[in-house]
C-alpha cells in the first residue's frame, strides 16, 4: 500500500466524509451576508473552528478541506488549525486552485487557474500540516456546453495540479463539477459528467498519476434546478452509480459527493441510496460544503456564542452522512 493510498483510505475509511470547509473569502462573504454577519477573519475563524471543535470530528470527520486564510490561523483554543483539526484524527487539506476565469475563446464557460508556483505553495502547505488538497474544475449544461475544450483544458489542468500534488506528498482531490444549473434532463447530466469524468482520468493516466492516491469528487447525476423533469432519488442513485462505472478507473479507492446545492437531507438520501446499491469496490462517500453547514451557520448566526448548540446541529449532520456513507441512515433517525 503507497503512503498516498494509506492517506486516501484513511480520509475515507469507516463511514468517514469530508467537511469542505474551503469557501473562499469571496464564497464566504457572501454566505455570511445572507445571515447578517460581519464578513471578519475573526467571525469566518469563530465560525469554522467551532465546527472544528465538535464532538463529531472525531469519529465522523476523515477530513477537513480549509482556505489559504484559515490554514495559517491559530484557534481561539490556542492551537494552529492544522494541529486543532489532526488531534481530532482527522486529516487537514488545503483547497490550492485559485478560481475558475473565463475561458478564452469560448467565454460562458471556465478554466480553472492555480499551476503557476503551484509547486512552491504545497511545499508551504505540507509544512503547515496538509496532507491532501483540492482543486475544483466547474462545468455548465447547455445546448453546446460543456465544449471539448472545457473539458479537454480543465481535465488536463486537474492532472498537472495531481502530479505536482503526488509528487509533494499529499492526495489530490480531483473535482470535476458539472453544475446543477439549467433545464437539462438527468440524462443529458448523466451523458455530460460521465463524459467529463473520464477525459479527466485519461489525463490522470498520461501525468502518470498513481490512482490509487486519488480522491474523486464529483457531482450525482441530477436533473438541472430548472427542469420540469425531476427524477426520484432512487434514479438519482442508479444514475450516478452507472456513470462512475464506466468513468473511474478501479484503482481509485473512493468517491466523495459534493451536494452540489441539494438540500442537507437530499443530499443525505441520496448518499444513502447510493451506499445500499453500491456494487462497486469504491468507498463511496461525502465532501460536502453547504449541506453540512447551512443549517449550523444559520443558528450560530443568531448568537455566535452558543457554541455548544452549533456544534449539536452541526453534530447531527455529520452523524446522518456518515450513516449514509455506510447505508446505514433512516428517516426515522434524521428526525430524532
Ligand atoms: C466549500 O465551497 C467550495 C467553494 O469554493 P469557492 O469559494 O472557491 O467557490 C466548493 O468548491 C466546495 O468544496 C464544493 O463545491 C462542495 O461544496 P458543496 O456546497 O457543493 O457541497
Amino acid at each position: 500500500m503507497s503512503e498516498l493510498n494509506k492517506i486516501a483510505l484513511k480520509i475515507l475509511s469507516n463511514g468517514k466524509g469530508i467537511l469542505a470547509a474551503d469557501e473562499s473569502n469571496g464564497t464566504m462573504t457572501k454566505r455570511l451576508d445572507k445571515v447578517n454577519i460581519k464578513s471578519s477573519p475573526e467571525n469566518r475563524l469563530l465560525f469554522r473552528e467551532t465546527l472544528f471543535a465538535s464532538n463529531s470530528m472525531k469519529d465522523c470527520i476523515g477530513g477537513v478541506i480549509l482556505f489559504d486564510e484559515t490554514i495559517n490561523q491559530t484557534s481561539n483554543y490556542g492551537k494552529t488549525i492544522p494541529a486543532m483539526i489532526s488531534e481530532t484524527g482527522a486529516v487537514p487539506g488545503i483547497k490550492v486552485d485559485t478560481g475558475a476565469k473565463d475561458l478564452a475563446n469560448s467565454l460562458d464557460e471556465k478554466i480553472t487557474e492555480g499551476l503557476d508556483g503551484l509547486r512552491e505553495r504545497l511545499k508551504k502547505y505540507y509544512e503547515l500540516g496538509a496532507r491532501f488538497t483540492k482543486w475544483r474544475g466547474v462545468y455548465s449544461i447547455g445546448e453546446k456546453y460543456p465544449s471539448e475544450l472545457a473539458i479537454n483544458s480543465n481535465a488536463h489542468a486537474l492532472a498537472r495540479y495531481s502530479a505536482l500534488v503526488q509528487e509533494s506528498g499529499m492526495v489530490p482531490i480531483v473535482e470535476p463539477e458539472v453544475l446543477m444549473d439549467g433545464e437539462h434532463s438527468a440524462e443529458e447530466c448523466l451523458i455530460k459528467t460521465s463524459e467529463v469524468i473520464k477525459k479527466c482520468f485519461e489525463e490522470l493516466i498520461i501525468h502518470k498519476i498513481d490512482l490509487t492516491g486519488v480522491i474523486l469528487k464529483p457531482n450525482m447525476i441530477l436533473a438541472g434546478t430548472k427542469s420540469k423533469n425531476k427524477i426520484h432519488n432512487e434514479e438519482v442513485a442508479s444514475k450516478t452509480l452507472e456513470c462512475l462505472k464506466k468513468s473511474v478507473p478501479n484503482e481509485v479507492p473512493g468517491i466523495a459527493f459534493l451536494s452540489g446545492g441539494q438540500s442537507e437531507v437530499e443530499a443525505t438520501e441520496n448518499l444513502n441510496i447510493i451506499n445500499r446499491n453500491n456494487d462497486t469496490n469504491f468507498i463511496m462517500t461525502y465532501s460536502y460544503g453547504r449541506a453540512l453547514q447551512q443549517s449550523a451557520l444559520k443558528f450560530w448566526s443568531k448568537d455566535i456564542k452558543d457554541i455548544k448548540g452549533t456544534q449539536n446541529i452541526f453534530n447531527h449532520r455529520a452523524k446522518m452522512n456518515t450513516l449514509a456513507a455506510q447505508g446505514k441512515w433512516s428517516n426515522e433517525l434524521e428526525n430524532k
